[in-house]
């Protein structure tokens, strides 16, 4: 059942998200940070390994390796085909409550990804972008981004940063931009624009926190100018209503979370890819 109020889903709609706090209790938290540390530290199935990726300035030999393996890294790529633990992270009740109350009760998880930001690398930056630019189905109001924070999120650290009311545009052209992350893509003409970069809410937020935001939205975030880690499960869904609108990528492995599928639309994959084989861009 939706556990969002009246006022909640009206500010989603109004401004392109919002923010439902303490989705995670302390124990998960840390049963989660646990979990991606070991991970990182090398507890991966071999043909999963290429899903750990590095920061692109570590894997450019841009910057010499940290002594932590954890601290070089910019995220973990759908842990949920090879970790019990994280695949959790998929059909969190007080998560999926929250989604349902914005894109109904038939949800598909498709995209989980746990997400660092390199701690002293303040030009590790993730410019300004729309999701929906990534995601071939429609209708993309029925898609939504979750992104939950594991450690207090701040300017410091490398927080989100959202454009309210973006979601009203309609999807811009993306291109790729050098020293960016493989995969990563910017809106054109907004990372450079001041006008953008004036109307962002940098968000501040607590650790088990929940971040809801339309797949329109522009965000970005920035490098983590502190000496401690930052660190973020995020999650996409759709509606299991929505239709695909081209090929679907490696990286979506839809899994019926709550409610039905219907004719036609999003389908579960059984078995998705242990090895990451589709890039966006290479
Ligand atoms: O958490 C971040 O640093 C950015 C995440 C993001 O914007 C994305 O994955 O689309």
């Amino acid at each position: 059942m939706g556990s969002l109020t009246p006022e909640q889903i009206d500010h989603y709609w109004e401004e392109g998200y919002v923010i439902a706090p303490s989705v995670l209790d302390r124990d998960e938290i840390a049963r989660y940070l646990e979990r991606a540390r070991e991970i990182a530290l090398g507890d991966i199935p071999e043909a999963a390994a290429n899903r750990l990726v590095r920061d692109i300035l570590f894997a450019k030999g841009k910057l010499p390796l940290p002594g932590d393996p954890e601290h070089a890294l910019w995220k973990i790529m759908n842990p949920d085909r090879f970790d019990a633990t994280l695949a959790e992270c998929l059909r969190l009740p007080r998560v999926l409550d929250a989604v349902e109350s914005l894109i109904g009760e038939d949800l598909m998880a498709f995209l989980l990804m746990f997400i660092y930001k390199p701690p002293g690398v303040a030009q590790a930056i993730h410019p300004f972008h729309q999701d929906a630019a990534y995601f071939m189905f429609q209708p993309q109001d029925k898609c939504l981004g979750v992104w939950i924070p594991l450690d207090p999120v701040s300017e410091a650290n490398g927080t989100l940063a959202i454009v309210p009311r973006s979601h009203r545009l309609d999807v811009l052209k993306h291109e790729v931009k050098e020293g960016i992350n493989f995969g990563a893509l910017a809106a054109e003409g907004i990372e450079d624009n001041a006008e953008y970069h004036a109307k962002a809410i940098t968000l501040s937020m607590q650790p088990g926190d929940c971040l809801l935001f339309n797949t329109r939205l522009l965000h970005r975030s920035g490098g983590n100018r502190t000496l401690g880690h930052r660190r973020v499960i995020t999650l996409h869904m759709a509606s299991s209503t929505c239709e695909m609108t081209g090929p679907a990528l490696s990286e979506y492995g839809f899994a019926l979370v709550r409610g039905r599928t219907y004719p036609g639309c999003l389908e579960p994959v059984e078995e998705p890819e242990l090895k990451l084989i589709t890039r966006i861009v290479e």
